[in-house]
């Protein structure tokens, strides 16, 4: 009797376990049929009312039936494991030969490039490097250097203004960071002032409202004209090579007196002429001269005691020269295509 209870028993917990569709039915079926309050352990229950020999026989049989419940209970956890294995395999499937998705990694703008070169050389001739705001003061941009109200350089149609008294403007040089110098720091002075300037310019091939220039500035006891040609044949020999010739030709600025324009020997053909230079054998370079003693008495300095040179540059058309570019719209308009070469 409870024999053939057991028997149907397995037989059920055995049919059920080989098609449990997964693992928590299976344990579901674990408990029902061997858990310690399952209906096995029911079943086992009547045995008291058994004879020894019975009691042996069916105690035999159970054990018999728990160990197969146990062996289907483990062979099924491990298929259905197995299944569930494969179906997160197939969920979480990773192609690690797909391309990743690179980082754009940005690199320096080529005008930066030449900036960086020209800071390196002034910076080994023992220039510091100055800075100032961009709007500015019309007394540091235009009178102390020269160009009192009404002089055309303080034209409306050249400058940007920004308020009525005309007090302040964008600042159209970088002179008057050698002014705030001059007036901060005792000789001797060595600066060179990079930066931004702004001119009522309309955009064309060379033109631009916005451009960068940098400037330099020497004042001490005894400072010379040869001072001056010294200290920019070596920026022009540092930036094409030893030997590159120079020539200097007077010129006029309101700042400096004497004052020239610097040229030095055309890179490309070496002074023979070519497309370069419009067959000159000369490009331009820089402005030049020695301060007036005007502007260092306006800027705290003595002329009578020290004397000093300075010079200024556009930055991007020694970039345009130095890597061949031809238009100047294209330092400006951020096209990768375009500065990805430099
Ligand atoms: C130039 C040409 C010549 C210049 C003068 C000064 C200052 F502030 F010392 F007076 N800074 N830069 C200067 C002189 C700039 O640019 C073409």
């Amino acid at each position: 009797m409870i024999n053939d209870q057991l028997t149907a028993l397995g037989q059920e917990a055995l049919a059920a376990i080989a098609v449990a569709p997964d693992l928590a039915s299976l344990e579901a079926l674990r408990v029902r049929f061997s858990g310690k309050k399952g209906e096995m352990t029911t079943i086992l229950k009547q045995i008291g009312t058994l004879s020894h020999e019975e009691r042996a026989a069916v105690g035999q049989l159970a054990n018999t039936l728990r160990a197969e419940i146990e062996t289907a209970l483990t062979t099924r956890r491990e298929t259905l494991e197995a299944a569930a294995l494969q179906v997160q395999l197939t969920a979480e499937t990773l192609d690690v030969t797909i391309p990743g998705t690179a980082n754009v990694v940005g690199h320096q703008h080529v005008m930066m490039k030449t900036l960086d070169e020209v800071l390196d050389i002034f910076i080994s001739m023992g220039f510091a490097v100055a800075e100032g705001p961009e709007v500015e003061l019309a007394a540091n941009v235009f009178d102390k250097l020269g160009t009192p109200e009404g002089h055309p350089s303080r034209d409306w149609g050249d400058t940007f203004y920004f308020d009525k008294e005309d007090k302040h403007v964008l600042r159209t040089h970088t002179s008057p960071v050698q002014v705030r110098v001059m007036e901060s720091t005792k000789p001797p002075i060595r600066v060179v002032a990079p930066g931004r300037v702004y001119r009522k310019d309309e955009v064309d091939a060379t033109h631009s409202p916005m451009f960068h220039q940098i400037e330099g500035l020497v004042v001490d006891k005894g400072v010379t004209m040869a001072d001056l040609k010294g200290t920019l044949n070596t920026l022009v020999e540092q930036l094409y090579g030893k030997g590159t010739a120079t020539r200097f030709r007077p010129h006029h600025f309101p700042f400096t007196e004497p004052s020239c324009e610097v040229d030095c020997q055309c890179f490309k053909c070496r002074g023979q002429g070519c497309p370069m230079c419009k067959g000159e054998g000369w490009i331009e370079l820089l402005g030049a001269g020695m301060v007036h003693p005007n502007v260092l008495r306006n800027c705290g300095i003595d002329p009578e005691e020290y004397s000093g040179f300075a010079f200024g540059c556009g930055l991007e058309r020694m970039t345009m020269m130095r890597y061949n570019i031809s238009d100047l719209r294209l330092i400006f308009e951020n096209d990768l295509r375009f500065l990805t070469q430099f």
